[in-house]
């Protein structure tokens, strides 16, 4: 809205001019979205505890949690909030990316609150079955990836990391694919969350990061220049990352060690959907396995998990699955496996953009 209203006026005032630029709005953006979570953060604190939103804790998981009962829950509305409101001050509303990112956030943010709902309705049941969840995943992220594939010279090629020429085109075959890619990462960032803050880091890191791919990919001559896949009107998602970048570290404000809030099924499924969501309209679907390397490391430990405990009829790799329990389970203080995980989240990240230059 305030490229809409402001950028216009660059011709009787040359200082509106500033209001064209990626760069500039994404700073404002991202500054934009930090204040609301900021700000919002105490009063949606104290609502969600006045309503008795709050987490109920297994108690067949880690002893440490079980002082984390009570502790508010569904934080993720107000992430989405943020990245709504100033994504629409922002980005050019024109952007037909941009309305499919959101569609992405908030659809699936609707999911995991029909979930949270249910739980704290029906307090000790375990919200929607997993088979539900999934169903409803996958319809919302075949509809997303549609409309991404209905965009005028959208390419369904895949950029392979690390080879410039490399590029396979699946056909009409894209449209799962790019379902798959964002229902993975959904579900890969929820099986994270599990520790204070130790998925809105990583999930702040990687939208850092796909800002900068937004923004190469959606400059023609960069995108030449660097050899990747040129993605037209593609730089207005890099404001969109930087919203969720900046709502992210507003968040994790609250949710940093000991956590006041929790983001619930309604934002850890929103997040992980929209970094799915731009790594497919940023044409980086499969560096997406690298930039959010955190989340694919929790989902195998589980996959593997779970696989071996069948295989051996009750044995187990890991103390406990996802990673992160393990590594309570071994001792290791909650901050320290935290600020752990967010180191290798952010190792994983320079990796990534190197794949700029290594091809
Ligand atoms: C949800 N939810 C957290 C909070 C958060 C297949 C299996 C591995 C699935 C997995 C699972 O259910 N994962 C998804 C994980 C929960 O957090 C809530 O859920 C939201 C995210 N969806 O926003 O609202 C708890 O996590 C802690 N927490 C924090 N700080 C945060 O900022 O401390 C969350 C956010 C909260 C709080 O304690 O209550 C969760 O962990 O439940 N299941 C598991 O993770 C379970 N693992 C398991 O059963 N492993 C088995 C294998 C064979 C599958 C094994 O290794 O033997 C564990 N989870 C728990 N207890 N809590 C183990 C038992």
């Amino acid at each position: 809205m305030i490229y809409h209203l402001l950028y216009p006026l660059h011709t009787t005032f040359a200082v509106f001019n500033v209001f064209r630029y990626v760069t500039f709005r994404s700073i404002y953006a991202s500054l934009t979205a930090f204040m609301i979570c900021f700000l919002l953060g105490p009063w949606m604190i104290r609502r969600l505890s006045m309503m008795q939103v709050g987490q109920y804790v297994r108690d067949d998981g880690p002893k440490e949690h079980l002082k984390k009962a009570g502790t508010p829950t569904m934080g993720g509305i107000l992430i989405i909030s943020a990245v709504v409101g100033s994504t629409l001050l922002w980005t050019d509303l024109t952007n037909r990316f941009v309305w499919i990112a959101l569609l992405s956030m908030v659809g699936f943010g609707l999911i995991g609150f029909a979930d949270d709902y249910l739980m704290q309705v029906k307090k000790r049941s375990l919200g929607l079955t997993a088979r539900q969840k999934l169903l409803a995943q996958f319809l919302l992220a075949l509809g997303v990836a549609l409309l991404a594939y209905w965009v005028p010279d959208f390419s369904t090629k895949v950029s392979v990391p690390f080879f410039k020429r490399f590029t396979p085109d699946p056909g009409w075959a894209y449209i799962p694919f790019a379902a798959l890619v964002i229902v993975g990462a959904s579900n890969a960032v929820n099986l994270t969350d599990g520790l204070d803050g130790l998925a809105i880091g990583p999930v702040t890191i990687a939208a850092g990061t796909y800002m900068i791919f937004a923004y190469v990919a959606g400059h023609a001559r960069i995108a030449e220049y660097l050899q990747i896949t040129p993605v037209a009107g593609c730089s207005e998602i890099a404001v969109y990352c930087a919203a969720l970048a900046g709502a992210g570290v507003g968040f994790l404000w609250f949710n940093a060690y000991p956590a006041q809030i929790f983001m619930g099924d309604v934002g850890s499924l929103s997040m992980g959907a929209s970094l799915g969501t731009v790594a497919v309209i940023t044409k980086q679907e499969i560096l997406l396995v690298l930039v959010g390397g955190l989340f694919v490391i929790e989902a195998l430990s589980v996959i593997a998990q779970v696989g071996y405990f069948k295989m051996t009829k009750g044995r187990r790799i890991f103390r406990m699955a996802p990673l992160h329990h393990h590594f309570e389970l071994k001792g290791w203080p909650e901050p320290k496996v935290i600020v752990r995980f967010w180191i290798i989240a952010a190792a994983l990240a320079l990796i990534s953009m190197s794949t700029l230059k290594l091809r």
